[in-house]
């Protein structure tokens, strides 16, 4: 029989939102056009006029990054709203763009859509363009674009509370809009922050520069998300014995800002550097949500675009082959021929290795036949079966009797969805896994080896792929 779930396990949303791995935060609005990152709400809406938008050139920047997801910033705390809502002026329509006939959010989800990307929204709870904020009208007043947004473009993916400005929305506040988000779209993934905590999906992981911490648990306790200040180490790390299954969402942006300054333009991450997000991100039991801002004509620059290529490129040539594939493989405590040690190294996530109900260690070794040098590491935890393993790390050894830790991946702590160790180049014909600590048998469907791909200095990955 299977073994029992341990502790908070993921919600079917959550499950979902974790296979995408890497989804794109789009941040424009009327920052693009005058060069704030937090305008103070008082920009004329005369200034937006995008000359070229073009949501299909953004998408198909994803398309060709592999990424399957995309939010919108719909309204920033500047207030002005990106589609033409029947609930404030302080819009589109009375932009000169299209006339005041346009919408981006239309665009944006219909380019999704034609794309097969998930469209989902950020709809900033801050508002310093609206006098009501605060009060029970502006509640009011964000109740009403909600459902706007939520009933008007199609399926909405993810929506985003950001809880920058956002103390003086109460709990009672989000009750209501979460109760609207899963009436009108009962798949949508809620990002909750604050006083959202209650109906978060996904958490903030504590900084904005695209690092989860070592561990990092998909289980936290709410009030660390609620409180925050005091509580960044656990918003970065989760807590092993969390009430809540809250993973990390990690919010970084390609360049410095999240907005389109052009003085950023040679300051667009290298590949290097998102390779390394990647790493401490997706390779932390997280999902990178990875910021593009678009610029004043409405596009995705170029130079961005070749990055994401290019490490998507990495990414790919990278975990393509698992040179433990075809190896023998034997465990001190099998469970039994449904969960056989083999089923980690079958590339296949419905079948995997577990341990007998007696233990929460085990040794797990792996005979590769021949020497193979790989620096790069991966396990997958089944996670509809809840964190189990809380101790591992990975020897090698040439003969199977003397064993050499890789220092890299002793004394690891969480698995979880993804775990991504980066090591020096190794050179073994055995490995050996050691479960040291669990709070039931492990339940792994993914062990992996890898060598990294080299990074192509041209930046496009299009034909390696
Ligand atoms: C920070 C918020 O406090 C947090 O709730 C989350 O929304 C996060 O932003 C998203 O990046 S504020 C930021 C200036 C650190």
């Amino acid at each position: 029989t299977a073994p029992t779930p341990v502790g908070p396990v993921p919600n079917a949303r959550q499950i979902e939102w974790y296979h995408r791995e890497i989804i794109a935060f789009f941040h424009f609005g009327m920052n693009t056009f005058t060069g704030d990152n937090e305008g103070d709400g008082k920009a004329d809406p005369e200034q937006f006029n995008p000359a070229a938008l073009d949501c299909n050139q953004w998408t198909s920047v994803l398309k060709r990054a592999g990424i399957t997801s995309a939010i919108l910033v719909a309204k920033h705390a500047d207030g002005f709203c990106n589609w033409p809502t029947a609930h404030t002026n302080y819009s589109v329509k009375n932009s000169p763009w299209k006339d005041g006939k346009g919408d981006v959010v239309k665009e944006f989800t219909d380019a999704c859509k034609a794309a097969g990307i998930k469209a989902a929204i950020y709809l900033g709870p801050h508002d310093r363009h609206d006098s009501r904020y605060g009060t029970d009208d502006y509640a009011n007043y964000y109740a009403d674009q909600l459902s706007e947004l939520l009933r008007n473009y199609g399926p909405i993916w993810e929506i985003w509370w950001d809880g920058a400005g956002a103390d003086k929305l109460t709990t009672a506040y989000y009750t209501r809009w979460a109760d609207s988000v899963r009436a009108l779209q009962p798949n949508c993934v809620i990002f909750g922050t604050k006083n959202s905590y209650a109906f978060a999906d996904c958490r903030w992981v504590g900084n904005e520069s695209g690092i989860s911490g070592d561990p990092c648990w998909s289980t936290i306790n709410p009030s660390s998300i609620q409180e925050e200040t005091g509580h960044i180490t656990e918003l970065n790390e989760g807590e092993i014995n969390g009430t809540a299954y809250i993973p990390a969402e990690v919010d970084v942006s390609i360049r410095p800002s999240w907005f389109y300054h052009p003085e950023e333009d040679a300051r667009v991450k290298t590949v290097d550097e998102l390779w390394d997000i990647y790493l401490k991100s997706v390779g932390r039991n997280s999902v990178l949500l990875l910021n593009y801002p678009p610029n004043k004509e409405g596009l995705v620059s170029s130079i961005d675009a070749q990055r994401t290529d290019s490490l998507r490129y990495l990414i790919h040539g990278t975990f393509k082959t698992n040179l433990a594939s075809g190896a023998r493989i034997k465990t001190l405590h099998p469970r039994g021929s449904n969960y056989k040690p083999s089923n980690m190294l079958d590339n296949n996530e419905s079948s995997y290795y577990a341990t007998s109900d007696a233990y929460t260690t085990d040794t797990i070794e792996v005979d590769l036949g021949s020497k193979k040098t790989f620096d790069v590491l991966m396990l997958q935890e089944v996670i509809e079966l809840g964190h189990r393993t809380t101790g591992w790390s990975v020897d090698y050894s040439a003969n199977g009797k003397s064993w050499t830790p890789i220092p890299e991946a002793t004394g690891k702590q969480s698995i979880g969805y993804k775990w991504i160790v980066k090591c020096k180049p190794v050179t073994a014909t055995k490995l050996r896994l050691r479960i040291t600590s669990g709070k039931a048998g492990a339940a792994i469907h993914t062990f992996g080896i890898y060598k990294q791909q080299s990074i192509r200095p041209d930046g496009i990955a299009k034909a390696a792929i």
